[in-house]
């Protein structure tokens, strides 16, 4: 267990680079026990947002080439664009920094496969930045599972449903393209459903064995923000669903959306056993909708007692949690992980086995078909 600060690199300083340095910013005030940190340097290209972000974030260095970053700090976190994920992460793996890698793990299984190899050959933590997993209620609703409350799981429903891409003329982004992304609401938004289905019932029900998947994009240019009339070619899906029937024939349903009016960051999962079911939403992220043994409707359980994952560390029963909460538990455990140099999970071999999954629809896809995983 080191008791030194750990040095931390971060690669991007936008919307995830905000939430983790919030994290870092919250953990010695609510986890006492938590590593000490320090936020050491921020990477990014544009030098005036990142001296700003530096400022505004609490980082100590800027600089502008990940290459000078990984050896000078004790652990790298990649909060890139998809496309930035491989390369750098594999860098710092090989410099014996532990790696925090946000989702999905890579653009292409191929990507994911070389992280994944990368991580075993490294004795050093590499988690892959599922935050889903880090909600109370999730917990909750694993701990009902594993004690077999739900039974023999039989069906797993999971849908991710935003609006921010309904306007056509909202603009061209890097997660609208192949190169840069690997795919839209698929990797994007599916990677996270697809991960905590992995997470609650992947003991019970094993890996997916074959997936039936179909992706649609339904505005295929947008325009260059700034950029006068000039339009950019969307070359990923906008929505995509999924059938997946896993080892032990139980059966999942997943679909994301990023063009779906009237929801602005809509995740739920629900899980149906031969005893019982349960049902989460982000939107209700302190809630649990239970429906065990003999009762004759779902309850709704508020998931914010002193014995309820990670609450201890908050308010009294009753004072809900947000969304940003998730990334202070997140960096909790994997700063754990890297202070005892212990396995974190979700690890680097979780995110590729997303992966296989996303490339399957993928696959199935582009065959009209359903195709089997090996
Ligand atoms: C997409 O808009 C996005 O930011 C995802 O990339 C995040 O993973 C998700 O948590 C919120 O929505």
């Amino acid at each position: 267990m080191t008791d030194e600060p750990i040095d931390i690199g971060v690669l991007g300083y936008r919307f995830m680079g905000k939430a983790h340095a919030n994290a870092l910013d919250r953990l010695p005030m609510f986890f006492e026990d938590a590593p000490e940190t320090n936020r050491h340097t921020v990477i990014g290209r544009d030098k005036e947002a990142l001296a700003e972000a530096a400022e505004t974030l609490g980082f100590e260095h800027t600089a502008t080439d990940w290459r000078d970053v990984v050896d000078e700090v004790d652990a790298f976190y990649n909060l890139g664009p998809n496309h930035l994920h491989v390369e750098p992460s594999i860098a710092a793996l090989e410099a014996g920094k532990p790696v925090l890698c946000e989702k999905p793990l890579a653009p292409t299984l191929a990507g994911a496969e070389e992280m994944r190899e990368a991580a075993a050959a490294a004795d050093v933590p590499a988690g892959c930045a599922f935050n889903y997993r880090f909600v109370p209620a999730v917990r909750y609703a694993k701990r009902l599972i594993d004690a077999g409350e739900l039974g023999e799981i039989r069906q797993v429903r999971g849908r991710y449903l935003q609006d921010w891409l309904s306007d056509p003329d909202a603009p061209w982004s890097w997660r609208n393209d192949e190169e840069l992304a690997g795919s839209g609401a698929l990797g994007d938004l599916g990677a996270h459903t697809v991960d905590l289905a992995r997470f609650l019932v992947g003991d019970r029900v094993g890996e997916a064995a074959s997936v039936s998947g179909h992706l649609q994009t339904f505005t295929e240019e947008r325009p260059v923000e700034g950029g006068d009339d000039e339009t950019r070619p969307v070359t990923v899906d906008d929505a995509y669903s999924a059938q997946v029937e896993y080892d032990s024939g139980a059966m999942a349903t997943f679909e994301a959306s990023r063009v779906t009016e009237g929801h602005k960051n809509d995740h739920t999962i629900a899980v149906h056993g031969s005893d019982g079911s349960l049902q989460f939403s982000l939107e209700r992220l302190n809630e649990l909708e239970v429906m065990t043994g003999d009762a004759r409707g779902y309850e709704t359980v508020l998931v914010t007692d002193e014995d309820d994952p990670y609450i201890e560390h908050w308010w009294p029963p009753g004072h809900v949690i947000g969304w940003e909460h998730t990334f202070v538990h997140e960096n909790y455990e994997f700063l754990t992980s890297v202070a005892r140099s212990e396995e974190f999970s979700p690890s680097f071999d979780d995110g590729y086995e997303v992966q296989r999954v996303l490339d399957a629809v993928e696959r199935s896809d582009a065959e009209g078909a359903r195709v089997d995983l090996d």
